[in-house]
């Protein structure tokens, strides 16, 4: 890649996309306007006891009215890119059936502002507030799930692909999967067993696929599709080739049922014959939709899941974290910098993908405006700084890193934890809905003005 003279040795590809991340129902609030229907995450944040504080995402950022000045705010910063999501329960109110125009025309507005300020919108199809009438037939459980995600997934990309070039069908089926129907900490607060889970997850990868399919077959020609998964973190422990070969194979085994299985065409044996009698039900034809080819890979990346070589049957084995390791405002945000390089340069390795971007990647605080008016993130600037060095690392050796999306561009609705774990590089008061830059913002529009480290 061709690097810019100045800053050598720091510096990113001519025309990397620096950009920023949101969610629908992280931001949006306007949960009753413009015709949009229930989602589970509507319900789960109106059950007693599901969110800290008993938030919710009613109001939120109000991007939904606000989005014009936001856009302003990331003109200002410099950002080449801006990643949305857009509303399942907006276009389809009841998940299949009758569409909504005003859905759609919202999303056009949004777009066509984000153009207007020079911004390139990557639309997320689907950020995990499933149409409330879809649950209630069963939700993901149901087969029928990934067919109607399919017909959403076309519709709207149909609808929109004029103006918006790249669609991710889904972000992160891992969370949902495992934090929606597992442990049912996120939305529908489910505790499945291992074999429901598994046939559940089989549905999610199908609904994948059948949804590249649908934006192929209803986007403009150039229209280009992928996902945004929340691979499993793998890092070496230690560069050591020893590890390193580790790793590699824990990149497989790990993701199998996710990524892998979309880019792989099949479940690894070691999976299948440790569910057993669990395992999913699944025909040829499911594998090849599942597998459709995508234009590009995105992963989102926060931590380190650090591994070893072993002595055991898959040839590694998950490094347990002391109580000591450092870790942001979410405990389970550990930091590992270094993950940065390696989760790409596995997958790259791997799977040779055509492109890959940096879907996510941001840290928690708990962010409070000093008395002069500012927000000093010092500690969101380090995770941020220590990040990107070891991105620029794998763009410099030829990973086809193309972007980066910073999570998140606001403080916002944090699923189960509320308002009170921020992610923003942008402070949110969310009493006033006043906006303040906060110091990881001017790195960000540092890093971005010099294409280099700052
Ligand atoms: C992403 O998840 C999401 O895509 C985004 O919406 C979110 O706001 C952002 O990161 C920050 O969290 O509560 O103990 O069960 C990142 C991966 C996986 C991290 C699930 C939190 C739940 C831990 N997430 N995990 S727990």
């Amino acid at each position: 890649p061709k690097a810019v003279a100045n800053h050598a040795g720091r510096s990113f590809p001519e025309g990397f996309l620096w950009g920023s991340a949101t969610a629908s129902y992280q931001v949006e609030g306007a949960v009753k306007e413009g015709g949009r229907g229930v989602s589970i995450w509507d319900t789960f944040a109106h059950t007693p006891g599901k969110v800290d504080s008993g938030d919710t995402g009613d109001v939120a950022d109000d991007f939904y009215h606000r989005f014009p000045q936001d856009i302003a705010l990331m003109k200002e910063l410099g950002l080449k890119t801006c990643r949305f999501s857009i509303a399942w329960p907006r276009i389809f109110p009841n998940g299949t059936g009758q569409p909504n125009q005003a859905g759609i025309d919202f999303y056009r507005r949004l777009a066509d502002a984000l153009l207007a300020a020079g911004i390139e919108p990557y639309a997320t199809l689907y950020h995990w507030d499933l149409p409330q009438t879809l649950q209630d037939k069963g939700g993901w459980q149901n087969r029928d799930t990934a067919k109607a995600f399919a017909e959403y997934a076309g519709y709207t990309a149909g609808k929109l692909s004029d103006r918006v070039k790249h669609f991710m069908t889904m972000n992160e089926m891992r969370t949902f999967v495992e934090v929606g129907y597992q442990s049912g900490r996120h939305a529908p607060g489910l505790k499945l067993g291992r074999k429901d889970l598994a046939q559940l997850t089989h549905h999610v990868v199908l609904g994948h696929g059948l949804g590249v399919q649908a934006v192929r077959a209803h986007a403009q020609k150039g229209t280009l599709v992928g996902l945004a998964e929340n691979v499993s973190s793998i890092t070496p422990a230690i560069e050591a080739p020893e590890h390193i070969e580790a790793a590699r194979k824990a990149m497989r085994e790990d993701n199998t049922m996710y990524l892998g299985v979309i880019l792989d065409g099949n479940y690894t044996d070691h999976y299948l014959q440790k569910l057993g009698a669990d395992a999913p039900q699944f025909t040829a034809e499911d594998l090849r939709a599942i597998s459709t080819p995508m234009d590009f890979v995105g992963v989102n990346v926060y931590t380190a899941s650090y591994v070893r070589a072993a002595d055991n049957e898959l040839g590694y084995a998950h490094v347990p974290m002391p109580k000591s390791y450092p870790h942001m405002l979410s405990p389970w945000l550990n930091i590992g910098p270094e993950a940065l390089y390696w989760v790409p340069k596995l997958v790259n390795d791997l799977w040779k993908p055509k492109a890959l971007f940096i879907t996510e990647n941001g840290a928690s605080s708990a962010d409070t405006v000093n008395g002069d008016g500012h927000v000093y993130d010092m500690d969101r600037v380090m995770y941020l700084r220590n990040y990107l060095g070891h991105l620029q690392r794998a763009v410099a050796e030829g990973v086809p890193v193309k972007g980066y999306f910073l999570w998140s561009l606001l403080d916002n609705f944090e699923w189960a934890d509320g308002y009170a774990k921020r992610f923003g590089i942008i402070y949110v008061d969310f009493k006033t809905q006043k906006r303040t830059p906060k110091l990881s913002a001017d790195f960000y529009k540092e890093v971005i003005r010099r294409n280099a480290l700052a």
